[in-house]
């Protein structure tokens, strides 16, 4: 293979979090910083010689000339063939869905997912393992030790390839595949729900409002919606993959989706509204004028999932991570199906799918997903919801209410702090782990226990600790704190809140006033306010 060597020196922090790589653009733009992150993926996997990599991300700046860079390296290291997304687009369940379906020796995603994007923003790179999964523990590990040893890198000296021509095309020794990113993806929708269902929901008179936020799902969602679905045009707003998503923050919550939220909750609204974020692989599903937590999601549709097609001979078990909310823990119980308890971040939840173990898999930050891929993903669980309500003929507020009768609701809410201070983040996180709560009683609740959460992965033995501090009451009631993984400045604290409520008579209240004794407690027993300065949270969902 003829390919050329170039020197290079390590960089500081190459370190991946919860998923990928995540930094400002301007770090990645130094010279070598993407390439020695690149060629340390590379040289953690085992032989690249002649194998197939995936590569695409979510349209972000950068996005295109990263492309151009990975794809001169992988010749220069011996890939036969790298299959991109047609204008270097492929949302990170689509990618999933690539990487299994032509058994590529894994796959690259360009992504910092929700964080902004543009040329002061963030930027981001994950390596995805051939089963189609966030790379495990073990194996970020080795490519951060490789960044630290790292003094050259291979490349190839071609020109760029024209990544918006659909073809095959030669980049030295290698071929580079510009495909179709939403054809795979919308053909394995087709096999798990029920599409004529839906189409003549639609047909109907269902209205439904998406909101691709400017990021990734923009195409997805009109060929499968307004394509292949049939649903009017228009129901996909923000469409179109912006590279600074529109100035937008591509977060599918309460704050961020705010077009989707006035136009759910305002006069004449659509029965059925939701949103993804900017690699597609998150969502929110709101009702007209209700909101849908995440966690609430999760068991709704594992309490309903036998009316999809793909799901109708019934779960093999439920994943949830430990921050999300116990309500799908009920759904198990009463389906006599196991429901496994992960640290956050969809890695954790790869071995448990491999091993047939769990079937339908869940974040309590907007995150839904099932064994079909191996990747949270965003459309699959509107599309999932959508064969439901096509199904049920009920709104979603009927749906969730009636599965809050029968299961008990546990109320949940997550607070954010966003970029404090991390020498204040760091001394918080610390002085809760110093504290010993058994037995003690904070406000109207007697601690149970309090620990920071510790994993051993039931199938590999992996062992993860530090993974959110609990403090969990006598009734049941919790909360967590962890530091946010994928964040680039400063730190993020976020703090879970969950209480069971097995009372219908109660279940109309706002979850902010529900667990406003429980929130207080939170801020107090973790000197928040004293520690990090904020009296009140940057974002509530
Ligand atoms: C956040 C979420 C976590 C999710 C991760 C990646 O991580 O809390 O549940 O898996 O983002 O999602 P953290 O470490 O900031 O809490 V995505 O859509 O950014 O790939
Ligand atoms: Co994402």
């Amino acid at each position: 293979t003829a390919f050329t060597t170039i020197q290079t020196r390590p960089f500081d922090g190459q370190k991946p979090g919860t998923s990928g790589l995540r930094k400002k653009v301007r770090v990645f733009q130094q010279p070598g910083y993407l390439e020695n992150f690149v060629q340390a993926i590379f040289d953690s996997i085992g032989d690249c010689t002649g194998k197939t990599l995936a590569l695409g991300g979510d349209g972000r700046f950068f996005n295109r000339e990263a492309i151009q860079i990975i794809l001169k390296m992988a010749a220069g290291n011996g890939f036969a063939r790298v299959m991109v997304g047609q204008g270097g687009i492929l949302s990170t369940p689509a990618a999933s869905c690539v990487i299994r379906k032509y058994q590529t020796f894994g796959g690259i995603i360009l992504s910092a997912s929700h964080n902004p994007g543009g040329a002061d923003e963030d930027f981001g790179i994950k390596y995805n393992i051939p089963a189609g999964g966030p790379a495990p523990e073990a194996v970020t590990e080795a490519i951060y030790a490789r960044t630290q040893q790292i003094d050259k890198y291979r490349t190839t000296q071609v020109g760029d390839v024209d990544l918006d021509q659909l073809g095959e095309y030669p980049l030295g020794d290698m071929v580079v595949q510009v495909f179709d990113p939403v054809a795979d993806y919308a053909a394995l929708m087709q096999e798990l729900f029920d599409f004529d269902a839906i189409r003549a929901l639609f047909a109907g008179g269902f209205r439904m409002k998406f909101d691709a936020m400017h990021a990734v799902t923009g195409p997805y969602a009109k060929a499968i919606l307004e394509g292949l679905l049939a649903a009017p045009a228009g129901t996909v707003m923000n469409g179109t993959p912006l590279e600074d998503f529109g100035h937008g923050h591509p977060d599918p919550n309460l704050v961020h989706a705010h077009d989707l939220v006035e136009a759910l909750f305002g006069a004449d609204a659509p029965d059925f509204g939701a949103a993804s974020d900017g690699d597609g692989d998150r969502n929110m599903i709101l009702g007209r004028g209700f909101y849908v937590t995440p966690s609430d999601s999760l068991a709704v549709l594992a309490a309903n999932a036998t009316l999809c097609p793909g799901y109708a001979k019934g779960l093999a078990g439920i994943a949830r991570s430990m921050p999300t909310s116990a309500a799908a823990d009920r759904v198990a119980a009463a389906l006599g199906i196991p429901c496994y308890e992960t640290p956050t971040g969809w890695k954790f939840f790869g071995t448990l799918l491999d091993a047939g173990k769990a079937t339908l898999c869940g974040e309590e930050s907007f995150g839904t997903g099932s064994d079909h891929v191996r990747e949270k993903d965003g459309l699959w669980a509107v599309l999932m919801w959508l064969n439901v309500l096509a199904k049920r003929q009920q709104p979603v507020a009927e749906i969730v209410r009636e599965h809050w009768a029968k299961y008990g609701r546990n109320v949940y809410s997550r607070h954010d702090y966003e970029a404090i201070d991390s020498a204040a983040a760091n001394g918080l996180m610390e002085h809760l782990r110093g504290l010993d709560l058994k037995g003690q009683s904070l406000g109207a609740y007697k601690v149970a226990f309090n620990d920071d959460f510790a994993y051993t992965d039931p199938v590999d033995g992996s062992i993860s600790t530090k993974q959110g501090v609990r403090i969990v009451f006598d009734d049941g009631s919790r909360v967590v704190f962890r530091l946010s993984g994928t964040g680039t400045e400063g730190a993020t604290l976020r703090l879970y809140v969950e209480q069971f409520q097995p009372d219908p008579a109660q279940h109309h209240l706002d979850p902010q006033v529900a667990l406003a004794d429980l929130i207080k407690i939170a801020r107090d027993v973790a000197q928040i306010e004293a520690r990090t300065g904020r009296t009140e949270p940057t974002v509530i969902t």
